[in-house]
């Protein structure tokens, strides 16, 4: 990584470790960044670990997730919240003011910055040069309160950009492009770095575009250099002076990274690889039809982009809009952290002009920011929209997290978004595509999925703002510390304290809660929808742990695994490959602890969700034979004689299934620093002995 933008933000905030991929290091968090929907617990955390001000330079709490407010909890979320940065010094980013993200990187996120953020899609601020990373709530609360944050030092990966992008074709498609090469498997430890002399034809909003979804490729983060579109970026925030230039040296080294692919279920993915990647090294298929890719450059030129789409129901299913065009489409949603931007809404509000809505579509519209919304209302844009019959939503998360607007029964709905996992929307078996601003209102009006470019105008010029409506009356900031001694604390009744966790037994003597396929993702652990108000309330959201998988008429997920925690023995989760993908709730691993579980053995963990199983003295392994997986069932005992010693130093475990009677052995793949976690039972008790 010599030379490049990561190393560089890096060296100057390393704490401990070498830069040596794949090995530990500690990294100094400049800004914290949290949202309502994980923040109430980060904050939670944070009281209990002992710390009494925010040491970060910068802590900002965001309410943007909960907002529908069916019931107290989500206002008594947002008052604790609320008086919690006023009494330990984090600014207060109301609700209505916007989407964590976009409003961070209004008028936060910096170059050259470090960012820790409880919401796997922090890394939108790498737009501005910013190494911004998604965590678990807890590792978050350790770093307001000034610890380290601890990672595997990553390989980074060059994406190169070449030429510009032709009419209609967004930086959206640029993201999807590359979702079509690196899917979003096999990525885990990587930071991806865009570089070459595309790039300085991408605004800021639209390199944040492409960080954004840098999280569905399960990649740590994604970051640009600082350059002077981004110098007139922040001058046009009133934020000239936190502009400092960064960029690679014109030598500088990536690293490899290694995937496993199939040689025919993976084809398509393959010829992407040998067309965009000239590094590329592909081993012939061994016995299973496996081989082995490993690249550090990916070279997409922006010129010969065309529009696509994520079909349903993974970021990683890419095809053409082209090839999809003519499907008829029912609902349609410009928003979400991904495409909310004011460019992005005007290029919406262009096309809505002197048009309606086609007659069966229903079209939401949700601006990601305060600043958005009115800069649309002055420059008359959202006359248009509304004119048009657009449905202008709250600025917030609104239906990405399933908080309304879901799609009736087998209806298509084509979104903004980054995310498109089954029934995440709230409709079981929907059908949601993800698509740039450009194809989404195309097909609002049309009725059907149109490529954009075959609209009959051109692709609207919006022109470059030279000064935003910079308005931060919504974002409380911190009071000094004699002010905050005076504040109370609210605590509404619905806040419970989140339950501590337990140091692991000596030998785990499990049973199999749940066995799970493969890419699950933590919307089936812990979904969000309507039961996103149980967050604060963690003895009342356990009851939901897997819910999506549980089938109807049997006992619940949580009853299995409270009768077995009856009987005396620990839960165990077995699951497939890139268990855990999506969101950094830390609720996917507190919820099953709190039921009980201490032992999950997959395929392989996704990384975000990998650390908050060990934040909750959960024991992480994967197996070391795949073959494994096959052989054992759901309420299988599978019985650990040497945990301590696992996670002590081991590298390996013996597990035995005394249901089948045959051993397997799994990996642990844990640090030092996590071994002491897990003994310690968990990050909190840990933070509070090393007094952090
Ligand atoms: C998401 O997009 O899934 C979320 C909701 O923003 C999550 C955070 C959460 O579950 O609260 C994320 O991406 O981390
Ligand atoms: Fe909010 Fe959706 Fe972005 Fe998550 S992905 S932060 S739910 S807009």
């Amino acid at each position: 990584m010599q030379g490049t933008v990561t190393q560089k933000i890096l060296t100057g905030h390393l704490t401990c470790g070498d830069l040596e991929v794949g090995r530990e290091i500690g990294i100094r968090i400049d800004q914290t960044l949290t949202q309502d929907a994980t923040g109430t617990t980060a904050f939670l955390l944070f009281e209990a670990m002992g710390v009494e001000r925010v040491r970060a330079e910068l802590s900002v709490s965001f309410v943007d997730h909960n907002m529908a407010q069916f019931g107290p909890e989500n206002h008594n979320d947002h008052l604790y919240l609320q008086s919690i940065a006023a009494k330990v010094g984090a600014y207060h980013s109301r609700p209505g003011n916007g989407i964590c993200h976009q409003v961070h990187l209004e008028r936060f996120a910096a170059p050259g910055k470090t960012l820790l953020g409880s919401d796997s899609h922090t890394p939108t601020a790498g737009g501005m040069g910013a190494l911004a990373i998604g965590a678990g709530g807890l590792d978050v609360a350790v770093a307001m309160g000034g610890g380290a944050f601890y990672l595997s030092c990553p390989a980074v990966v060059a994406v190169e950009l070449k030429g510009r992008l032709p009419d209609w074709v967004a930086p959206k498609d640029i993201i999807l492009k590359l979702l079509s090469i690196l899917t979003t498997r096999g990525n885990v430890g990587a930071v991806v770095e865009y570089c070459g002399e595309g790039v300085a034809s991408l605004s800021v909003p639209a390199r944040a575009t492409c960080t954004n979804m840098g999280a569905e490729l399960g990649v740590t983060a994604s970051v640009f250099g600082a350059d002077d579109t981004t110098r007139a970026f922040l001058a046009a925030q009133g934020r000239a002076d936190q502009f400092t230039p960064l960029s690679a040296e014109p030598d500088a080294q990536y690293d490899r990274i290694t995937k496993r692919l199939h040689a025919e279920q993976d084809a398509v993915v393959i010829e992407n690889i040998r067309r965009y990647c000239p590094d590329a090294e592909i081993t012939r298929p061994d016995i299973d039809g496996m081989i082995e890719v490993s690249l550090s450059r990916v070279v997409i030129d922006l010129s010969d982009l065309a529009p696509l789409a994520s079909a349903p129901s993974s970021p990683g299913n890419v095809e053409t809009v082209a090839g999809l065009a003519g499907t008829k489409v029912d609902q349609v949603i410009i928003g979400s952290c991904t495409n909310s931007s004011l460019h992005d809404l005007m290029v919406a509000a262009a096309v809505l002009a002197g048009r309606k809505v086609h007659p069966r579509v229903e079209l939401g519209i949700a601006p990601g920011s305060r600043q958005v919304l009115k800069m649309l209302s002055d420059n008359g844009s959202l006359g248009e929209m509304v004119a048009a019959g657009a449905r202008i939503l709250e600025c917030g998360c609104g239906p990405c997290i399933g908080q309304g607007f879901s799609p009736g029964n087998d209806r298509v709905s084509l979104r903004t978004f980054n995310r498109n996992f089954a029934g995440r929307s709230g409709t079981k078996g929907d059908k949601v595509y993800l698509v740039s601003p450009e194809t989404a209102v195309a097909a609002a009006v049309t009725g059907e999925i149109t490529d954009p470019r075959r609209l009959d105008m051109p692709q609207p010029k919006i022109p470059e703002v030279s000064e935003f409506l910079t308005d931060d009356g919504m974002i409380i900031p911190p009071l000094g510390p004699d002010e905050a001694a005076r504040v109370e604390i609210v605590r509404g009744p619905t806040i419970v304290k989140p339950p501590a966790g337990q140091p692991l037994p000596e030998k785990i003597d499990g049973q199999v809660l749940i066995k799970v396929g493969e890419k699950i993702t933590t919307d089936h652990i812990m979904p969000a929808g309507p039961l996103l108000k149980l967050r604060s309330n963690v003895p009342e959201y356990a009851k939901h742990v897997f819910d999506p998988l549980n089938e109807s008429g049997e006992p619940t997920f949580a009853e299995r695994a409270v009768a077995v925690k009856q009987a005396g023995r620990d839960g165990v989760v077995v699951a497939g490959d890139s268990y855990g993908q999506g969101s950094s709730r830390e609720h996917a691993a507190l919820c099953p602890m709190y039921l009980g579980v201490r032992v999950v053995i997959a395929k392989a963990i996704e990384r975000i969700h990998q650390a908050n199983l060990v934040n909750f003295a959960i024991l992480p392994l994967t197996f070391t034979e795949a073959a494994d997986y096959e052989r054992i069932d759901a309420a299988d005992r599978l019985v650990i004689e040497d945990v301590a010693g696992a996670v002590a130093s081991a590298e390996s475990v013996t597990v035995r299934n005394a249901t089948k009677e045959f051993n397997f052995t799994c990996r642990v793949n844990l640090s030092d620093r996590q071994r002491e976690i897990l003994a310690a039972g968990g990050l909190l008790n840990y933070t509070r002995q090393a007094n952090v």
